[in-house]
């Protein structure tokens, strides 16, 4: 068969309407309009995760035909073939879009085939009374283990643009992750009367892709020198930049991700940063400004700019309003660090502009102008930290006294033997640094890079041996100097119920960039600043104490995610009123994997564990 139509329309003629055909999640029963007192839905999902193929045969005559990409099984990626990791063979995976208070219930089948364990996690979502649903393997739950199952079944309580990912291995960077839409009535959403649309379509999400799977990539990083960080940016799942060449020499690429609007009307975008590693992205829309409305589900006042800086855990929601002349435009999504090389594009299209056109502005143009969340930190050029917009709610607590602080010194340091990467004896840093291969720092906090625990905290905290667990008062008492010998152990804060936390990061070096993630919170940015230098805890202190250090106490804004400033510091505040074991961690992947993470331990009542977890094997 020349190409897959033939297909399709055979499965129409059949009637075919089992889930496995299912091509448009927007199909789901609960994608539907949120209406105040509504009957709240259970909404159910079945989820195959698996060891899979981009470009596979189901992609048929993709990208040659533009068609056949969209065929049920096609990941095309940047049309480039490449091992997966998937859910329901897609990327990105299923979206999950429901109204607040819906039951979200997700049967994951582990189907991986190299006998990987799984854990997904629902980033944004607090798991109040739900701690064992949170998804991170050794933390909240043991792993999925291959050939078995586990059903997922939490609230959508909170309402907001959120995601799902993985939390085992480097899966997330290599497929697994999707959105999670939670939507609220017209009347409850604060913001509401700034959109007209706010379409199940319109939501994108962004990450880059490698050539090489993840894994690889992280090994020549750990171990010799690192392969390409980034090949490409893919926007919800489709790169155009790779060129495919067949034996008769005519060439395709993969075409642009369509957004479709009619003038006149203002839309709800909903853009989620899923950025696998040392990769930002800045978005726009030719011709269009963005109205922020809300970052991580929290509702902001209004604040337009014509760029945005998105991070790896990031969503904003933003109103874009179809006010142009009708015509194609393009959504850029420009690639900072890592990804400094490459720029994607999708198309906005209006109602009435002609199929197969593409805009004529330049693809290879960096949009300019005002910029939200600048990931330099460089204000110079109009642009505006996170920090600096407003809560659009009704203040509902009062943070403004802290009764504990934590300094969090986020940092990248040469210790031989931490995390495998320089044998002391074989190749030390001293030794191996100056040659060919460069070497790699361990990403630490305080000087403690993490280790996961053989069993999962929440349920088995007690059957940890004493001597794995750390932080910075156990390791000054036991004499252990982090400075010289790398300290590799479960680095826990315990935090006492409805204590109002504030939390200092200092990204120490000027040179890497940090995004952190708290489960469990939605937490107050209240200041952040980048200090041009190396800088220090003692100096934050210093300052701090000379009253040099700006806190903003009103109506902060909130996030679960954060860029920490390259060489400065971010200050979070938020009430400890959700027990539980809480990762926070660096959502660079690979950072996550050399160290730089931490448990928040929240005391309190825990929810009871559902009789089906899984279990680890060795116990
Ligand atoms: C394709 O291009 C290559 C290099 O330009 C050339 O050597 C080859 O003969 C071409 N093949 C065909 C079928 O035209
Ligand atoms: C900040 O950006 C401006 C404008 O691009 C530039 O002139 C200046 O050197 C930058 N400052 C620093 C410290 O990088
Ligand atoms: C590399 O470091 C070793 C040990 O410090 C030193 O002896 C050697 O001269 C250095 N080699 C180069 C090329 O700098
Ligand atoms: C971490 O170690 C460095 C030396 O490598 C030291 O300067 C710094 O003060 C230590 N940080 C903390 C928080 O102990
Ligand atoms: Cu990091």
């Amino acid at each position: 068969m020349e190409s897959a139509y033939m297909l399709v329309f055979v499965l129409g003629l059949l009637g075919v309407a089992s889930t496995d055909f299912l091509i448009n999640d927007l199909d789901h029963p609960c994608v539907r309009k949120c209406k105040t007192g509504q009957k709240p839905m259970t909404c159910e999902y079945d989820w195959t995760v698996e060891s899979y193929l981009s470009m596979s045969r189901a992609c048929y005559q993709c990208p040659f035909n533009e068609f056949d990409c969209h065929l049920p099984h096609c990941i095309p990626m940047a049309g480039y073939m490449r091992p997966v990791y998937s859910v329901n063979r897609r990327l990105p995976g299923p979206s999950i879009q429901v109204c607040e208070n819906d039951v979200i219930v997700v049967k994951v089948r582990n189907r991986m085939q190299n006998e990987e364990g799984e854990g997904i996690h629902w980033h944004g979502l607090h798991m109040r009374n739900a701690q064992h649903m949170d998804g991170v393997p050794h933390i909240t739950q043991c792993p999925i283990s291959a050939g078995h199952d586990f059903t997922y079944k939490f609230e959508a309580n909170l309402p907001g643009t959120h995601w799902w990912h993985s939390h085992a291995g480097n899966h997330r960077s290599d497929g697994l992750f999707g959105p999670i839409i939670i939507r609220q009535s017209e009347k409850d959403d604060i913001n509401s009367d700034l959109y007209d649309k706010d379409d199940p379509s319109h939501v994108i999400t962004i990450i880059e892709w490698t050539k090489a799977m993840s894994s690889t990539v992280d090994l020549s990083l750990f171990h010799a020198v690192q392969m390409s960080p980034c090949d490409g940016i893919l926007i919800n799942g489709k790169g155009t930049n790779h060129v495919v060449t067949r034996p008769d020499n005519t060439s395709a690429s993969v075409g642009h991700h369509l957004m479709y609007v009619k003038k006149g009307l203002r839309y709800r975008f909903r853009v989620i940063g899923a950025a696998a590693n040392v990769a930002a992205f800045i978005f726009s829309i030719d011709n269009h400004r963005l109205k922020v409305i809300a970052m991580d589900g929290a509702p902001v006042t209004p604040f337009d700019v014509d760029r945005i800086t998105v991070f790896s855990g990031d969503r904003y929601d933003i109103v874009v309003t179809a006010d142009q002349r009708p015509t194609n435009y393009w959504i850029r999504v420009a690639g900072l660090l890592d990804c400094f090389r490459h720029q994607e594009v999708g198309i906005l299209r209006y109602a009435g502009t002609p199929k197969g056109t593409v805009p004529r502005a330049d693809r290879t143009r960096r949009a300019e102008g005002s910029l939200l969340n600048p990931f330099d930190g460089n204000l110079s050029h109009d642009a505006t930290f996170i920090s600096e917009l407003t809560d659009a709610e009704e203040k509902r607590d009062d943070l403004s006294h802290a009764d504990v602080t934590h300094y969090l010194e986020l940092n990248g340091v040469w210790r031989n033997g931490a995390k495998g990467l320089h044998h002391p004896v074989f190749y030390p840093y001293e030794r191996a640094s100056n040659t060919t291969y460069t070497d790699t720092p361990v990403t630490v906090i305080n000087n403690i890079s993490f280790a996961f625990p053989e069993v999962p905290l929440l349920s088995h905290w007690q059957d940890v041996k004493p001597s794995s667990w750390c932080n910075e008062d156990s390791l000054r008492k036991s004499g252990k100097n982090c400075m010289y010998v790398a300290c590799d152990c479960i680095h826990r804060i315990d935090i006492k119920e409805n204590q109002v936390v504030e939390l200092v990061f200092i990204n120490i070096l000027d040179v890497l960039a940090h995004q952190m993630h708290l489960h469990g919170y939605t937490t107050e940015i209240i200041g952040m600043a980048k200090m041009y230098k190396y800088f220090t805890i003692e100096d934050f202190k210093r300052l701090d104490a000379e009253g040099k250090i700006k806190r903003n106490l009103k109506n902060a804004p909130r996030k679960d995610s954060f860029m920490v400033p390259q060489g400065g510091y971010l200050i979070l505040r938020f009430r400890a009123n959700n027990p539980g074991w809480w990762l926070l961690h660096c959502h660079v992947d690979y950072h996550l994997k050399l160290g730089m993470g931490m448990v928040i331990h929240v005391e309190g009542d825990m929810a009871p564990p559902p009789a089906d977890m899984p279990k680890c094997t060795n116990f």
